[in-house]
């Protein structure tokens, strides 16, 4: 029996794809993002089309603990922009995050305020690829968003892990969300959140203790040993009403400004260019040497590394060789 196969969506071919993508249709643009997830063959040349008509868009990380109040407050976020005029797009990093469709029903629902508007558009990331993971991926995925002309660009990560932090890494502008309970400013500095902190943001502030907890942190960031000119904000705000995050958002727009008048926003960008360079060349050359070398003369040197016949450098020599 011949399987059933259900009728494909619409299929594009590259160029019309890619020209589709730029004039920021909706369909195509969904489509555009999957090619680059799944690195399809077609992905390349779209990603090369995107990369020259971006650099447009405003790209705001929000990173933070799980359940730190991240997705709630970048829906709010996007409903003020967008009460600003501004276009908006989500990116979500964070598998739990209801824009993943992971999390619980009471969020996804939340998020039913951002659906039906043109003026939004919302993506999840699935997968990691293979060239040069998440970080780069999502910056890929940025790019295309940008290209489809949306102004604001909010990529929602969990602060937990390095690759999590590159993916915040990824944008102009880094806010730090934590909760008023005891320790986040520790936890915080510890988990390399302080440094890529642009702003900080103690949601959940109808809790008790959050006062505290921006006195904390404003303490924490006095001590640092370099400040710069951009006096990091320390902001509250209750996510779940909204409160705060006008402001939060005139924070963002400050930091904006700061960064275009003092050329930081060039430099940032330039540096981020170079890491993406860096990891694509790296997983580029990686996966080239690691074919020319072969499983055998791989297993080789494992073996003869276990068995204390050759030292790590002398297999490395060995392999590098090939
Ligand atoms: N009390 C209070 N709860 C909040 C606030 N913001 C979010 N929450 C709740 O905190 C939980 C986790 O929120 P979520 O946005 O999914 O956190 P995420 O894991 O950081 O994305 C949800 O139940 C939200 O309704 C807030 O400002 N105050
Ligand atoms: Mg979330």
């Amino acid at each position: 029996m011949t399987p059933v196969i259900p009728p494909t969506s619409t299929s594009f071919d590259t160029p019309e794809l890619i020209r589709r993508t730029l004039a920021g249709e909706r369909v195509p643009l969904a489509r555009a993002i999957s090619w680059v997830e799944n690195e399809a063959p077609g992905s390349v040349e779209l990603l090369d089309a995107c990369f020259g008509a971006s650099g447009r868009a405003f790209r705001i990380g929000v990173t933070g603990p799980p359940g730190a109040g991240k997705s709630t407050l970048v829906t709010k976020l996007a409903l003020e922009y967008r009460g600003r005029g501004e276009t908006v797009a989500i990116v979500a990093v964070d598998p739990t995050s209801p824009f993943s469709g992971g999390a619980l029903l009471g969020d996804r629902v939340r998020m039913t305020e951002l659906s039906g508007d043109p003026g939004v558009f919302i993506r999840s990331m699935a997968t990691r690829g293979s060239m040069g993971g998440l970080a780069v991926h999502t910056a890929q995925v940025c790019d295309v968003l940008d290209a489809a002309g949306f102004q604001r660009i909010l990529i929602e990560t969990v602060g937990v892990g390095q690759s999590e932090l590159e993916v915040a890494q990824t944008a102009d502008t880094t806010a730090v969300v934590l909760v008023p309970e005891s320790g986040d400013a520790v936890q915080a500095m510890k988990a390399g959140l302080m440094e890529i902190a642009d702003v900080f943001v103690i949601n959940k502030a109808d809790r008790e203790g959050a006062e505290r907890a921006a006195f904390a942190i404003r303490s924490a960031l006095e001590l640092r040993a370099h400040p710069t000119e951009w006096r990091i904000p320390v902001h509250m705000t209750v996510a779940s009403q909204a409160g705060g995050v006008p402001e939060l958002v005139d924070r963002f727009e400050e930091h904006l400004v700061f960064l275009r008048d003092t050329g930081r926003l060039e430099e940032r960008r330039r540096a981020r260019l170079e890491q993406r360079l860096t990891d694509l060349l790296q997983a580029r050359l990686w996966s080239g040497f690691r074919a020319r070398v072969g499983d055998e003369a791989w297993r080789e040197q494992l073996a003869a590394l276990a068995s204390r016949q050759a030292t790590p450098h002398q297999a490395a020599e060995k392999l590098a060789g090939k």
